[in-house]
């Protein structure tokens, strides 16, 4: 009796369908640790940008390329700089980091040992809001696009990892740009229309007198270093890590860099959404015809940091008669299960008690039924 009951209910089970698991902008979390070893990012989709040469074109713009032309509608010169030609980037996060993952043509930092400056660049439109921040064709990156606040990067100079730094472009004059560094002293940020020429740059120390400025709470064990282009060393929480061959790089920003507004939230947390714009960026000294050259790839827009890993939502046969058992990753603890018994026009039920577990075991009454798992 109890045998065919199970196989029955095997049978059920192989009709009840797990339906889409996450919505589609949210972006689980991942681990990856800053080593060397690219093995972590396996699970990352990957975004690609053409491999640059004489006549290859992004959107009609040179993809390896001046930095001279400020205007949207330029177009800037080709320029021959296989070390900034970008083509493979990623991006992901956990709890409390963002992670961004480049691959070039070329070496990536590659320098000389008395000479040179080569940037790896992620810009963030943090508010997701394009009436705030700066263009980046005023920087002379290409193909352009709008709204970016703050930075993550790490400067090399002279062939070594200098600064990893966050910026903020939320200034349009000296008297803004003076306003912000006060408050940035404080550990606040403000998102407001910015441009590219009137930026701020910090090292953030966890320690309180690393830095040249002591924060207040709730970040009274941190400090801060402003810093300038070709400045002196300052290896803060940015931290950078190659492939052997120098092709790759993988790289890390704590959230809590990017510091909080003014009422005290983090400008980065889970649950906010942003668009990235991925660059690299070598000076004249390092190309051929003493050309600044860079290349940006298309934007990642509508990236959902989720507090939640990928939930691989699992339906199997009960030990229990006429049952089954739904079950997700721990790291999705918290999500919602919702049920529909059809998928023409369906009527998606929230299961009751869901949201604080990963394992449910529910009747199977139904001839079929479709489960997914959302965000509350
Ligand atoms: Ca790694
Ligand atoms: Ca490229
Ligand atoms: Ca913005």
């Amino acid at each position: 009796m109890t045998q065919r009951c199970r196989r029955g209910l095997l049978q059920t089970g192989l009709i009840w369908l797990a339906g889409l698991a996450f919505p589609l902008s949210a972006e689980p979390i991942h681990h990856i640790t800053i080593d060397g070893d690219f093995s972590d990012w396996a699970g990352v989709p990957s975004h690609y940008d053409p491999v640059a040469g004489p006549g290859v074109l992004h959107h009609g713009i040179p993809d390896t390329h001046d930095t001279d032309h400020k205007l949207p509608g330029d177009i800037p010169a080709y320029v021959a700089h296989p070390d900034v030609d970008l083509v493979e980037f990623k991006f992901t996060h956990d709890q409390s980091n963002l992670y961004a993952y480049f691959r070039a043509t070329g070496v990536i930092g590659r320098g000389s040992p008395e000479k040179g400056r080569y940037y790896v660049i992620v810009t963030l439109d943090v508010d997701n809001n394009e009436t705030t921040g700066y263009a980046l064709n005023e920087g002379g990156y290409y193909p352009t696009s709008s709204g970016y606040d703050m930075n993550m990067e790490v400067e090399y100079y002279r062939d070594q990892y200098n600064t990893g730094h966050y910026l903020n472009h939320g200034a349009r004059n000296q008297a803004e740009l003076d306003a912000a560094i006060q408050d940035q002293t404080n550990g606040i940020v403000r998102i407001l229309p910015g441009s590219y020429k009137y930026y701020s740059q910090w090292v953030w120390f966890d320690s309180s007198s690393e830095g040249d400025f002591h924060l207040p709470p709730p970040d009274a064990d941190s400090s801060i270093t402003f810093v300038a282009d070709k400045g002196p060393v300052y290896q803060g929480i940015i931290h950078i890590a190659h492939s052997a061959d120098g092709h790759e790089v993988e790289m890390v920003a704590p959230f809590r860099g990017f510091m909080r507004d003014a009422s005290g939230e983090p400008i980065v947390k889970l649950g906010k959404t942003l668009k990235l714009s991925f660059s690299l960026e070598a000076s004249g000294e390092l190309a051929p015809g003493g050309e600044w050259a860079s290349d940006t790839g298309d934007p990642i827009v509508g990236y959902y940091l989720s507090p939640f890993t990928k939930p691989n939502l699992q339906i199997a046969p009960s030990l229990q008669d006429h049952h089954v058992v739904l079950s997700w990753d721990s790291g999705a603890r918290g999500m919602v299960l919702k049920q529909t018994l059809t998928l023409t026009d369906p009527d998606w039920q929230v299961v009751n008690g869901s949201q604080i577990t990963n394992r449910i075991e529910l009747p199977a009454t139904a001839a079929s039924a479709f489960f997914r798992l959302e965000e509350p």
